[in-house]
């Protein structure tokens, strides 16, 4: 046994410093993430902490208010406290101008989850400076969304077992949870995870520039999302967090060069782990794939540090598994050549090429003639396109299903039933797409279809050679199956509710999918002798 410590589930790969080279490159990189606009200017910082502030002041007016209306005297009122913690990107110090400010509202026993909705929402309201106030409180975690002079904010809320919220609380000690409401705990969730993440890394200014680069990449190559199976925000800083365990004194760019190698390179299933996994106070499930059948379909698995642990990665599939994997390899590639000198960190950030690299997509469009149940619907839509690829997988001669990560939405005005039926399934035509909300008011029959159209790009494997006739790629069953389950939502509604799936050569994908000047000008194909 040694007497060094580390942070981690192993100890470091190395210990020793980063190279000239490396420090130069980390340089550079902080120059390229600068020059991509990655950073807010120091107006907008201060301006972040006083909205902050404020939010903080409006949480102990509403839980002491609150009080007052539970008949409680006016000194336990006024000692009932309330704390406000934040998380997510701002939390961990990479969100960039346009962020969001992640907020935990943690109130004492005698706020309920309904007070939250009731009397902070209105109160939010006549706050100075707020232009927006949207409560969800039937989600999976409750939030308001708000915007207060023009910086977003998702407010989650947390109900502790204690009288009164000390501005001294913190949230780690997993007894906190105990006999706390389920959607309390996973309001805590958020913030317990991002705190642990700051504890368990060694130097969190490496970490942070690391995951800044990290995140961009990941945005860049079209693999930044949870949904459709890729990683989210938080399975990306757990991957970095990992990295710099590892490394404990190299700076941001030997991070970053480290980070492609090794994951590209990791054995998965096995997990990344940032901390062992430990038992804790509650009656619920902590991530153990030998206990499990379900925890042991993960395909990369990473786990939370915080009590229970969790994995962040369920939605992972063969296919996005594949796709992240060559991406590791890619970056690996640039960055090895970013150190050498012969390519640059723009290099990195390039765009991806979803759009130019299959032969077939698969479309699936999602439509409805009302501008609120489309985002209901295609939400969704959006979340089940994860089975549709799993299904897809199954397929003989499909070697990748690879889905894109964000649906294009589109509004026709329609003048009548045949067009709105033209529309939904997906016929694209110059005359309705021309059309404006102006030329179907008032006229019978006439209104908007709103679509979503999500893409899924086919590899298919190519024709065996010898084989005679035209390969036939059957893909009838994952999608008869999949439109079939996604109808099963208990919101849905067959009179106003579309769902197509349809296949198309990439010659036929439309103009939004690209940026302007991005597609390859068509070649009229002539046929010569
Ligand atoms: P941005 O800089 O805001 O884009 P972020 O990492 O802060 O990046 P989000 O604000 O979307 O991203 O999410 C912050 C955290 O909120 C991440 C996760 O703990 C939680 N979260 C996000 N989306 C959901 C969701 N749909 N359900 C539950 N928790 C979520
Ligand atoms: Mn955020
Ligand atoms: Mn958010």
């Amino acid at each position: 046994e040694t007497e060094t410590t580390y942070l981690g589930v192993t100890p470091p790969i190395s210990t020793s410093v980063s190279t000239e080279r490396e420090k130069e490159v980390t340089i550079t990189l902080m120059d390229e993430l600068r020059r991509q606009n990655m950073f807010e200017t120091e107006d907008e910082s201060q301006l972040r902490e006083i909205v902050l502030g404020r939010v903080a002041q409006l949480v102990k007016k509403f839980v002491h208010k609150v009080a007052l209306l539970r008949g409680l005297s006016e000194s336990a009122a006024d000692s009932a406290g309330g704390k406000i913690f934040t998380f997510g990107s701002y939390r961990l110090g990479v969100h960039g101008p346009g962020s969001d400010i992640d907020t935990l509202c943690v109130v004492p026993k005698h706020v309920t989850r309904d007070d939250f909705f009731e009397y902070f929402e209105p109160l939010l309201r006549e706050l100075d400076g707020v232009t927006e106030v949207a409560g969800v409180p039937e989600a999976y975690v409750p939030v308001v969304k708000t915007k207060i002079s023009g910086i977003p904010l998702d407010l989650l809320m947390a109900r502790m077992t204690l009288s009164a919220i000390p501005d001294d609380l913190t949230l780690d000690d997993d007894n906190l949870l105990r006999n706390m409401d389920e959607r309390c705990i996973r309001s805590l969730g958020g913030s317990r995870v991002t705190d642990a993440m700051l504890r368990l890394v060694p130097d969190v200014q490496v970490f942070r520039d690391s995951l800044r680069c990290i995140k961009l990449w990941a945005r860049r190559r079209a693999i930044y999302s949870n949904v459709n199976g890729f990683l989210g925000g938080v399975a990306w800083a757990m991957l970095v967090a990992r990295i710099c365990q590892l490394y404990p004194n190299a700076t941001a760019g030997a991070i970053v060069s480290r980070f492609f190698i090794i994951m590209y390179q990791w054995c998965w299933p096995q997990p990344v782990l940032l901390k062992q996994i430990e038992d804790g106070p509650l009656q619920v499930r902590v991530w153990n794939p030998k206990l499990y059948p379900s925890d042991r379909s993960h395909r990369m698995p990473i786990i939370t540090p915080a009590y229970p642990a969790m994995c962040a990665t369920h939605n992972v599939t063969e296919s996005t598994q594949m796709i992240m994997t060559e991406e590791f390899k890619k970056g690996a590639d640039i960055v090895d050549k970013v150190i050498v000198g012969s390519a640059s960190w723009s290099d990195l950030f390039a765009k991806h090429d979803f759009f130019h690299k299959y032969r077939y997509y698969l479309q699936v469009i999602a439509s409805t003639g009302n501008s609120d149940l489309q985002i209901k619907w295609a939400g969704t839509v959006e979340s089940r396109i994860r089975q549709l690829i799993m299904k897809l997988e199954y397929v003989e001669s499909l070697t990748l299903a690879h889905p894109f990560i964000k649906g294009f939405d589109q509004v026709a005005y329609c003048l009548n039933e045949e067009e709105v039926r033209a529309i939904a399934q997906g016929e694209t035509s110059p005359a309705i797409a021309a059309r404006k909300k102006e030329d179907v008011e008032g006229k019978e029959g006439a209104g908007p279809v709103y679509s979503t159209t999500f893409y899924i790009g086919l590899m298919i494997e190519p024709k065996q050679p010898g084989s005679s006739g035209p390969r036939r790629l059957d893909i009838s069953y994952p999608t008869i199956e999949f439109t079939k389950q996604v109808k099963l939502w208990e919101k849905y509604d067959e009179s106003t509710m579309g769902l197509i799936v349809r296949h198309i050569r990439s010659s036929s994908l439309p103009d939004y999918v690209f940026d302007p000047g991005e597609r390859p000008p068509k070649v009229t194909q002539k046929r010569t002798k």
